[in-house]
């Protein structure tokens, strides 16, 4: 049942509010008790307030240490309203109920976070009587309303001035949020203790509002999305769907690598990128969406089918209207034109369409995380592109190509390793992925098997579109010889700059740093190609 709320223990560090929220429970005919500092505040503000030590008949000792460590305290929080027995020996032992508790602790976690504090400051801030009455609160939460958010105050003090109690739902709520902020307030006690006793460095994360998933990567596996506690900015956690049913353990994968694509390519124009299978098959920018999505699309038309395509760009009709009989599992973006939207909701009821939170925004995330067998495996993200920009061949590299090379590198930083990307400027400011090699266990696979291959079939289709004035092998040699390649890691062997001199290319990207660089710049001045060293490589397994 709901229980009146008669009487409240406030005891707050962070007195955010409090004086507002003791006044409101003050006009409900709410008994306040509370602790040293809180009580004074709220007293200098003219609210009635009973100390606790009057309540224990026990001063505050040891320095606030043991303030509310009694059993008049949490034998009122504790009692069960509808145990006789419980009842019966509160009587006895003149324990009078505590209805509301409302806490929050000492700030462990802003005292450890500041530089060079002692150990001894730690320690005393670490708080026992606080999570001790939220835990005796929460755990009877059949009876008593536990605050540890100041957030809450108001929702609360409606709740009682409308209801004359608070409801079981919202109790149990709080208990939840309660235990949640004792068992985070612990594990920051735990990672700071572990590394300043032990030298050991505990890793503890929080993930909450778990959904379950049709099934895994395969119908056979069971599969669950977690989100992460307080996550916001740029993230599928934080996407809203508009339509179509809901996504499958690889419609994460996949919406998360594009997702992180486009908004690392952070390009002023529009942007698409085309995902299937974790790494981009299709990558442009344009002067408009629909160019955009038309060259991403050229990048590999086949592959295309069933993929998860992302921009940076409110996705308009013309780009809808570019989909009419294409088959595409996810759209996202930052939002989509009212009638696009009802085309695209036309279009398919599986289409599942993600409205993302504008971004511009910066990631908030600084780590990556990678699940082994017995162990996880923490890195900070791969940010950046290139650390220098240093041409090492006689051939000097045009300024001009600077943008495109960017580009380039950025679609291969994408890519799975071995990853080689093939990108030029199709139009004045406008780039695409030509075409990719992925996943190789070597490197000149990816260029000669991959790349190159598929750039000839890519062009074909451009070609046949356009029907320019010039044969079809003029058109391919003009296409490559303003491409420009890039490789994700250096060349150990200079049979990479072979293949692609041979395809015609003659501008190369590569981080550099073999042992054997000095035999690829030769080749390279021996083939009239021209090679920038960037000194940042970027493998993705
Ligand atoms: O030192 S404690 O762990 N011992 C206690 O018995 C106790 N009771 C409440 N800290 C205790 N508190 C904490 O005091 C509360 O969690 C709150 O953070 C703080 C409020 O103290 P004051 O009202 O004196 O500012």
């Amino acid at each position: 049942g709901d229980f009146l709320v008669k009487r409240a223990l406030l005891s707050v560090s962070d007195k955010t509010g409090i004086v507002d929220f003791a006044r409101g429970l003050e006009k409900l005919d709410i008994q306040i008790i509370s602790t040293g500092g809180t009580a004074r505040l709220l007293r200098d503000s003219d609210i009635e307030v009973t100390d606790v030590a009057d309540v224990t008949g026990f001063p505050e000792m040891m320095g606030g240490r043991v303030k509310t460590l009694h059993p008049k305290i949490h034998g009122g929080i504790l009692c069960i309203r509808d145990d006789h027995d419980h009842m019966g020996e509160a009587q006895k032992a003149e324990v009078e109920m505590i209805d509301l508790v409302v806490v929050n602790l000492y700030p462990f976690e802003i005292t450890v976070s500041k530089e060079g504090v002692l150990l001894e400051e730690a320690i005393e801030n670490i708080d026992i009587g606080g999570p001790a009455m939220l835990r005796s609160a929460a755990k009877n939460y059949r009876s008593v309303s536990v605050v540890c958010d100041p957030d809450d105050y108001g929702h609360i003090l409606k709740e009682i001035r409308s209801t004359g109690v608070v409801s079981q739902e919202t109790r149990e709520l709080l208990a939840v949020k309660a235990f949640r902020h004792t068992a985070d307030y612990d594990a920051t006690i735990d990672t700071y203790l572990s590394k300043e006793l032990l030298g050991q460095d505990v890793l503890r994360m929080s993930f909450k509002d778990g959904v379950t998933l049709r099934y895994g990567e395969n119908w056979h596996q069971e599969a669950k999305f977690y989100k992460e506690d307080g996550i916001t900015g740029p993230s599928l956690a934080n996407a809203k769907q508009l339509h179509g049913k809901e996504l499958s353990y690889n419609n994460y994968i996949d919406a998360d690598n594009a997702l992180q694509t486009v908004k690392e390519l952070s390009c002023s124009k529009p942007a698409v990128n085309i995902v299937k299978h974790n790494n981009p098959c299709g990558l442009a920018t344009g002067n408009t969406l629909l160019q955009a999505l038309q060259a991403a699309w050229d990048g590999d038309p086949i592959s295309a089918y069933g993929s998860i395509i992302c921009t940076n760009t409110v996705f308009d009709l013309q780009a809808a209207e570019f989909l009419n009989g294409k088959f595409v599992e996810i759209i996202l973006a930052p939002g989509f034109e009212p009638d696009a939207l009802e085309y695209l909701k036309n279009k398919s009821a599986n289409l599942r369409l993600l409205d993302l939170p504008e971004l511009n925004e910066p990631f908030e995330v600084e780590d990556t995380y990678k699940y082994v067998i017995g162990g996880v495996l923490k890195q900070s993200r791969n940010i950046g592109i290139y650390d220098k920009w240093e041409c090492v061949t006689d051939m000097a590299y045009p300024e001009e190509l600077r943008s495109v090379s960017e580009f380039s590198m950025h679609a291969c930083k994408c890519v799975k390793s071995n990853a080689v990307t093939l990108a030029y400027e199709y139009e004045d400011g406008c780039y695409m992925m030509l075409s990719m090699g992925a996943g190789q266990p070597n490197r000149v696979d990816s260029i000669r098997k991959l790349a190159v291959t598929k750039a000839r079939e890519n062009l074909q289709v451009m070609y046949d579109r356009a029907a320019p004035d010039m044969s079809f092998d003029d058109y391919v040699s003009d296409v490559f010889s303003k491409c420009v390649m890039a490789s994700d890691a250096f060349f150990p062997f200079d049979d990479s700059v072979v293949y692609a001199s041979e395809a015609g290319i003659k501008y190369i990207l590569s981080p550099g740093g073999s042992i054997r660089d000095d035999e690829v710049i030769a080749t390279a001045n021996k083939l009239g190609v021209s090679l920038v060293f960037t000194g940042m490589r970027h493998f993705l397994h």
